[in-house]
């Protein structure tokens, strides 16, 4: 710890010492604290128009003007209360000795619920900065803030914001450094603010008195005398307990318990519920003073906006569009994909002939060097790259537009078939990016139990990667209509998954609550940024691998040594399966990552002077990316599975998947075999 920001609750006083600032970004969901962190440390925390994207606490770091920032990006909360995994994350790490200084984001076109999260952040009386985000929005909306007024009625600074365009986000640094080096820094007086109606103030001030006598609670739990009798009458689990474990205060618990139901008797309603209509009461005498109106030039916009929103969640309209936006979503892909990839294709074969001319092509090295390092960087630029860069832009299109709760809602009925609500869309839809982090996003589930079924339908969604290997096997040569065909295989593999683990898995589903924030013509700076970090993962994470396994492949061939690993695999891939033996080391490799299986399927085609369809016939093109789609998750994903649930959960789904991979892989090559489909 470092910063001499004094905390006025019952914390250590800190002496300046090495010009080290730890700021907390804290704040309702989808208000824009992974944006300004990003601004502030330049790493890639998920930025998108949807509620629930930091699931877990980030920290990045910064110099700025000779002083050392840790910055640390927290799960967006609406209260701090104790309810969900989120809550807890982020009021442990807001109390902890980790933190020097809170800045407070809040979404300025959503005021009230923002502030009330405020108004209880301000009761922890940790030194704060309040940073208005989304100033663009509201005055689209011809708004604005009285920013003089606001700072003066909490006594702390403020700072507008418009962190999607970078502006003004360095003052909260400066602003940081001022607090830093104010020596008298005391947190202000704001109980005229924060006070309450009278027979609640009284009641809170005997609370007080009485908690005062058991110095050894408010050690232990490092709030605020005032933060803990509030949250003792509202029945705070976390804090309940804490005084249950101090001897001598069953005085204290019985008079917190009478004042709460004497509270509860005089309003006839609960206890949180009085203490919210509390707060909002001042939220609201705070918006009465602050908020300006101006003329109603900009309605017609807002009416456009509204206008979407209805289309996009009709009841029949909806769902078309749902289905344009998906197929959409390919056509777009595909069509840049096999351009590009023709292009590059075409390089390399004039590369190839060049360098096969000037240099013997049976020369080991050449062998290894051009056709399998070479073969596998051009493999993987033309194979995958060109897909899943346009791929990861549209995906981030419509997660900063705000589609994707959309799509959760219009979805909602019908998941809840699978035992899930509609939430679960969004990791899906994301999956078909890549599974990895939609696994991971698959902790926006409120319980266990849909956590699980989430996460084993979105590993079932064909990722980028599988979709290369379809479209580049299938697609190719076969046609649109057999890619269809793969694809409604899949999804009924997702339903039948769906549908056993709700059958069998214990407890029910849950409803959907999730906010909808309103549409936001994407902002071009966070796609670009975000798509290409995206894509540069895959080109430093995926490349070396695949020019690797190039070598490998190219020296497995020159010894021969993937004759004898295919023929241990071949019961199941040449009998069960149908297919060629090669194909055998390929699937395994799959594993590590799925496009492998094509991009070593294509440079052993080009190995033997062949192309895909010499290697396949139709049948076996089908079998080999029905098998690609559903057989494992890849490795990483897998990984992610257990990090999210367990082994043991991870590795059945292995089990399961790999199972209806074969089997279902099985029954085509014998199908087709019997009908005579082809
Ligand atoms: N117009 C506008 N959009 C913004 C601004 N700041 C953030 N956004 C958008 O707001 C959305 C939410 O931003 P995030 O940074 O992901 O929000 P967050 O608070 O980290 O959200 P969670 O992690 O879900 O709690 C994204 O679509 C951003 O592009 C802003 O100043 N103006
Ligand atoms: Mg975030």
């Amino acid at each position: 710890m470092s910063c001499h920001l004094p905390k006025t609750h019952n914390k250590k006083n800190y002496e300046k010492s090495d010009n080290i600032i730890n700021i907390a970004l804290a704040g309702n969901p989808n208000v824009g604290k992974s944006v300004i962190f990003n601004q502030l440390t330049g790493l890639s925390q998920t930025i998108g128009n949807w509620p629930g994207k930091t699931i877990e606490r980030m920290e990045g770091s910064l110099e700025f003007l000779g002083y050392h920032f840790n910055i640390v990006d927290l799960p967006g909360i609406y209260s701090l209360s104790t309810y969900s995994l989120e809550e807890i994350v982020s009021r442990d790490y807001i109390v902890s000795d980790n933190v020097d200084l809170i800045v407070n984001v809040i979404d300025a076109t959503n005021l009230e619920r923002n502030l009330f999260f405020t108004f209880q952040l301000l009761e922890l009386k940790i030194p704060m900065i309040i940073a208005i985000n989304q100033m663009d929005m509201l005055q689209k909306r011809n708004r604005d803030l009285d920013f003089n007024k606001l700072a003066q009625m909490f006594k702390l600074p403020v700072i507008p914001l418009v962190a999607v365009h970078g502006k003004r986000v360095h003052e909260i640094l400066e602003v940081a450094i001022e607090l830093y080096n104010n020596k008298d820094y005391t947190f202000p007086d704001l109980s005229l603010l924060l006070t309450f109606g009278k027979e609640i103030e009284n009641k809170l001030a005997i609370l007080t008195d009485k908690l005062l006598e058991y110095p050894d609670i408010l050690r232990k739990s490092g709030y605020p005398p005032r933060f803990l009798v509030i949250k003792l009458l509202e029945n705070d689990e976390e804090i309940i307990s804490i005084v249950e474990d101090i001897k001598y205060n069953r005085d204290l618990i019985e008079t917190v318990d009478l004042f709460r139901r004497n509270l509860e008797d005089f309003h006839g309603e609960d206890i949180q519920t009085i203490i919210s209509s509390e707060i909002y009461n001042n939220i609201n005498k705070v918006i009465e003073e602050v908020l300006i109106e101006k003329s109603q030039k900009e309605r017609t916009k807002m009416n456009l906006v509204n206008w979407i929103d209805h289309l996009t969640t009709h009841s029949f309209f909806g769902y078309l569009i749902l289905l344009i936006v998906l197929l959409g979503t390919y056509f777009f892909t595909f069509t840049i994909g096999d351009f590009l990839g023709g292009i590059i294709d075409e390089i390399y074969s004039a590369l190839t002939e060049l360098v096969h001319t000037t240099f013997d092509e049976n020369y080991p090295l050449i062998q290894i060097i051009w056709d399998g390092a070479g073969g596998g960087f051009f493999g993987a630029l033309s194979g995958v790259l060109v897909y899943v860069v346009p791929f990861f832009l549209i995906i981030e299109i419509l997660q900063d537009s705000g589609y994707l709760p959309r799509a959760a809602f219009l979805m909602d009925r019908a998941m809840h078939s699978l035992g899930v609500h509609g939430k679960t869309v969004i990791p899906m839809i994301l999956g078909f990016g890549c599974n990895v982090p939609a696994c991971a996003g698959c902790r926006i589930m409120e319980t266990e139990r849909e956590k699980k079924i989430s996460i084993a339908l979105t590993s079932l969604v064909p990722c980028a990667a599988v979709m290369t290997v379809v479209m580049g096997l299938v697609g190719r040569y076969l046609g649109l209509g057999w890619v269809g065909f793969l694809f409604i295989i899949n999804f009924s593999v997702v339903l039948l998954m769906g549908r056993i683990l709700n059958k069998f898995m214990s407890g029910r589903c849950t409803e959907l609550i999730m906010e909808m924030h309103e549409y936001r013509a994407p902002n071009f700076e966070v796609i670009i940024k975000q798509t290409w970090l995206r894509s540069k993962e895959f080109v430093y994470k995926a490349l070396p691998i695949i020019i690797l396994l190039g070598i490998g492949l190219e020296i497995l061939v020159i010894f021969n040594i993937l004759l004898p690993i295919n023929i241990i695999l071949s019961p199941i891939t040449v009998f069960w399966l149908g297919l060629p033996i090669v194909t055998g080391v390929f699937l395994i490799y799959g594993i590590l990552r799925k496009e492998l299986t094509l991009v070593l399927l294509v440079l052993f085609a080009e190995n033997m002077g062949m192309t895909l369809i010499d290697l396949l016939t139709p049948i076996q093109m089908i079998t080999f990316s029905l098998v690609t789609m559903l057989y494992v998750p890849c490795f990483a994903t897998i990984i992610i599975i257990a990090k999210q649930t367990s082994w043991k959960y991870a590795l059945q789904i292995s089990f399961l998947e790999i199972s209806i991979a074969l089997l279902i892989g099985g029954i085509f090559h014998f199908g087709f075999a019997i009908f005579g489909i082809f």
